[in-house]
């Protein structure tokens, strides 16, 4: 008997210290929650039209998302220099132009650097891009030998062949399954990418990346409200579009923001915090992304800021295992990209990411987008799987796990197409 109390309790602890109690999949039992209204402010009054949401309601979501969920930026910092790495007429079977620029950038004597590999169709200037961050390198997203390999930090993975926390050529092109670049290019648009560690290593350890360059005095990491590394990711985001303002090849007023996973929540916060991104994907994203915390199904903000301490400013933390005291949620965050066409996707079998959850922050989020006239979601029940809506604000549930599939840029493509070309 006493063995037995003694598994019981050891096992009750173990599965706890893995937070199994804290993962729920079951519709069921989701919580009861009380939504807030995406056109009634913090005081209660009513939204009624774009002028008072503009200068009242979405700067107020604004300042909360940014000073307690994803930091705020410190300051500003332009682009010290840039340098053309490398440049060829003959990519992707003589398609496209492909072209390697760094940035550079300098504040108290420190600097970081970032590259952004861009292909462009050769038939169309200026073009029309997707903008997006990866996850192992430039050098994976196709199996392009002129592609350079970052030396930036990355985290070991035996299968990309990083070991001792660098990239290496045994990883090149082994994305490509994520990156139809040739069917981008085909449909008209460019592709640019950048390895997301360039500008914040993605490790708990706030020394490295751009944070530091704006610490003051002998700050050592951000304070309560300032960035995590999803803010920072975005902030380079935005760096990249101050390049392509003055790349003549890109048109700067049509660059969509595309990320899947972590990458899709910082393309949602990006798009939000700077308006000049025309358009914004974002696929998988799930808890902090496009899924409503509220409804802690699959990952909850405790688990993820237990897991991911360093992606979200330390404020967020008051609200682990405390989604309710949250004023908003995430159907907000996608309002404040409104009227801006912003597509949600989510995938059958990615519970963690909360696909209901997803869907109901896109629909929840469409009263901002008809105070422009614009469609949003006009059914309540999700769609079903591989049947997307294309609307202003777009969203579909596609077969399968939680991935990049052709499936998702088939629509993606379709769908900007028609609201971004
Ligand atoms: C998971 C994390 C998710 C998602 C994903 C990814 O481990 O819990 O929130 O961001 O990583 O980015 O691949």
């Amino acid at each position: 008997m006493k063995k037995l109390v003694f598994c019981l309790l050891f096992s009750l602890l173990l599965s706890n210290a893995y937070g199994q109690f804290d993962v729920n999949y079951d519709e069921d039992k989701v919580p009861e929650f009380k939504l807030s209204d995406p056109l009634k402010s913090f005081n209660g009054s009513k939204i009624r039209n774009t002028k008072k949401w503009e200068k009242k309601r979405r700067p107020e979501l604004m300042d909360f998302f940014s000073k307690n969920i994803y930091g705020e930026v410190p300051g500003q910092l332009a682009i010290s220099s840039v340098e053309i790495l490398e440049e060829s007429a003959e990519a992707i079977n003589g398609k496209a132009i492909r072209k390697q620029v760094e940035l550079f950038f300098e504040k108290e004597n420190k600097q970081i650097h970032f590259t952004i590999l861009l292909y462009l169709p050769k038939q169309l200037t200026p073009a029309p891009i997707f903008v997006a961050y990866n996850f192992y390198g430039n050098h994976t997203i196709v199996n392009d030998v002129n592609i350079i390999i970052s030396e930036a930090w990355a985290k070991n993975n035996p299968s990309f062949g990083i070991i001792n926390n660098q990239l290496t050529e045994q990883s090149r092109g082994a994305r490509s399954d994520r990156w139809p670049v040739e069917k981008i290019i085909d449909a008209g648009f460019g592709l640019a990418v950048i390895y997301y560690c360039e500008v914040d290593p993605d490790k708990d350890d706030f020394s490295d990346g751009v944070h530091p360059l704006f610490y003051v005095d002998d700050q050592q990491q951000p304070a309560e409200d300032e960035w995590g590394a999803i803010s920072a990711w975005a902030w380079g985001l935005s760096r990249s579009m101050d390049y392509f303002e003055t790349d003549d090849a890109v048109d700067a007023s049509k660059v969509i923001v595309f990320g899947h996973s972590r990458l899709g929540k910082t393309s949602l916060w990006a798009g939000a915090s700077d308006r000049r991104f025309a358009g914004v994907i974002s696929n998988n994203s799930g808890c902090g992304g496009a899924a409503l915390s509220k409804r802690r199904f699959g990952e909850t903000v405790w688990r993820i800021n237990r897991s991911f301490p360093h992606w979200f400013c330390k404020n967020f933390k008051n609200y682990s295992k405390n989604e309710n005291a949250l004023p908003l949620d995430q159907h907000e965050l996608i309002a404040c990209i409104a009227p801006r066409p912003v597509y949600i996707a989510s995938a059958e079998e990615d519970l963690w990411a909360d696909p209901k959850g997803e869907f109901l922050a896109a629909l929840y989020a469409t009263p901002v987008f008809e105070l422009y006239g614009k469609k949003g979601i006009e059914h309540t029940i999700m769609p079903p799987v591989n049947q997307a809506i294309h609307n202003t604000l777009a969203y579909h549930i596609r077969t399968g796990k939680h991935n990049v599939t052709d499936y998702d840029w088939d629509q993606y493509l379709k769908w900007a197409e028609m609201f971004i070309k």
